[in-house]
């Protein structure tokens, strides 16, 4: 089964334009294909395949999917203004066992991307993390030439792009929080900045990096195939071929500490912030 629909939007003036749909089977949550802002490409496809939750009690670890089967009600799609910006709102709300969580996605009117996992629900009494892996395969300006970057904060050095921005030539794991990432087209400079988000937390012994740049190849888009509970298996797709001028596919992760201080009901939420460099 299927469940899709075409976003053209604003209606008066579209701004963005994609396709959404969630598919059963080896499901990666909404996928949305085909993004673009202000006519210009930003995203072949953007979804999110895997979330692994680990206790420090022992039990588990578990890995989820956000598909059809456990979804509660049909897909939304709104538009919500808030702080003076408009934005059109994809999201799903699914229930798998005791946990309650909403995959939303704001497209705003200026081009920031904003995906955000909302959980809630305790599986068991103890505290745990929520690593959550989203996939973003850029095609900004098309498929071809583009570029991955890593920005240190600590590092002044200018390599052409900014001081601190390294390019990133081949395939690599990003193994510190404290960064920030970037898709660029060589050839028109436009782009996309990757920030974390405030409650995306640091990576650890069971979810060990905090997201990856690799090259485009059709045999590792393995929606939910992807990992399993007990490692995300990212690593065998990092063999350190060349990501310059290339497809990328840049994947990231959040991990999202819940602490357990007794029965409760709250909802937590991580995710990065994706903004649009010279659209
Ligand atoms: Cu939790």
């Amino acid at each position: 089964m299927t469940v899709y629909g075409r976003v053209s939007w604003p209606p008066e003036a579209p701004k963005w334009t994609f396709l959404w749909e969630l598919v059963d089977g080896d499901t990666e949550a909404i996928a949305f294909r085909d993004v673009y802002f202000k006519g210009i490409k930003v995203l072949h496809k953007a979804s999110l395949p895997m979330i692994r939750v680990h206790y420090d009690s022992g039990a588990g670890p578990y890995k989820d999917q956000l598909g059809i089967g456990n979804m509660r009600v049909p897909v939304k799609v709104y538009e919500h203004v808030q702080s003076g910006h408009r934005h059109l709102v994809v999201e799903s709300y699914h229930v798998i066992s005791r946990y309650h969580i909403v995959n939303r996605w704001f497209f705003r009117d200026d081009g920031l991307i904003q995906p955000q996992l909302h959980s809630a629900g305790l599986q068991h009494n103890a505290t745990h993390q929520h690593h959550v892996y989203w996939r973003f395969d850029f095609d900004i300006g098309g498929a071809s030439n583009n570029l991955p970057l890593e920005h240190d904060p600590g590092q002044t050095t200018n390599w052409g792009y900014g001081p601190g921005w390294r390019p990133i030539r081949g395939e690599e794991a990003f193994w510190f929080w404290n960064r920030s990432w970037a898709v660029i087209n060589k050839q028109s400079g436009l782009g996309y900045l990757l920030n974390r988000g405030e409650f995306d937390g640091k990576s650890d012994s069971f979810g060990r990096i905090e997201g990856a740049a690799v090259a485009y190849r059709a045999s590792e888009d393995l929606k939910g195939r992807l990992g399993s509970r007990f490692d995300d298996e990212i690593y065998q797709h990092v063999t350190g071929e060349s990501v310059d001028g290339k497809d990328v596919v840049l994947w990231y992760v959040a991990h999202l500490q819940h602490i357990y201080h007794g029965p409760e009901f709250e909802w937590h939420v991580c995710g990065p912030l994706l903004w649009p460099l010279r659209y």
